[in-house]
């Protein structure tokens, strides 16, 4: 059930009652989580790699719809001893599209170096995520999405061979490595909500609320 059953087919249970019964999750402990900061991203992804890319750029909205559906509620929008609550991670991906979306901007205009990302993290701890709905947290998030996909979708090849410096890897990255980059994030932060979902198991520390 923890990989890619649809929300439909996923019992509601009550909280605390989940474990065992609902995720394999057995006494064993979750292995620690990476730290995305220590995450090292080797360049070389080519243009061919955009479209599976795409795919997983596009499910993710929808994978964090199941994850967020799978909580009990009061689990939602409730901040751990540390980091951010399920809801605030999902926030957090919403509020990066601006940044995936101006490295975009860059490669198409032919910037040596992409935008910097805020390493702090301000955006998603000031919008104070916790008050707002699932819904039109998750709504906001997939719109989001759609529309970097969009641009995605009117790039042309000729801006799809291009690469540029990235700020914090110092390193040179395609437009297929930013996408891969992109894709990774956003699965470091579903895995910190499937974590927050199991209270039986390691919670997930700093790793959890790392930035670009
Ligand atoms: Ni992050």
């Amino acid at each position: 059930m923890r990989f890619g059953a649809p929300a439909a087919t996923l019992p509601v249970l009550p909280a605390g009652s989940r474990g065992a019964s609902a995720e394999p999750t057995g006494n064993r402990m979750a292995p620690e989580r990476r730290r995305w900061f220590d995450r090292q991203f080797v360049p070389g992804h080519q243009p061919d790699a955009i479209p599976d890319l795409v795919e997983r750029l596009r499910g993710t909205p929808l994978r964090a719809r199941e994850r967020i559906a799978h909580l009990p509620a009061g689990v939602v929008g409730e901040r751990p001893k540390e980091g951010w609550s399920p809801l605030e991670h999902v926030g957090h991906l919403l509020d990066l599209e601006q940044l995936w979306s101006g490295r975009l901007t860059d490669f198409a205009a032919g910037c040596p170096e992409l935008r910097a990302a805020d390493l702090e993290n301000r955006a998603t701890w000031e919008a104070d995520h916790n008050r707002s709905s699932p819904e039109a947290v998750l709504d906001a998030f997939e719109a989001a999405r759609h529309g970097l996909l969009n641009q995605i979708d009117a790039m042309t090849h000729d801006v799809m061979t291009r690469s540029a410096r990235h700020p914090r890897l110092l390193q040179e990255m395609s437009v297929a490595d930013l996408l891969y980059f992109v894709a990774e994030h956003d699965d470091h932060h579903l895995a910190a909500v499937t974590a927050l979902g199991q209270p039986d198991r390691t919670r997930p520390t700093s790793a959890s609320s790392g930035s670009e």
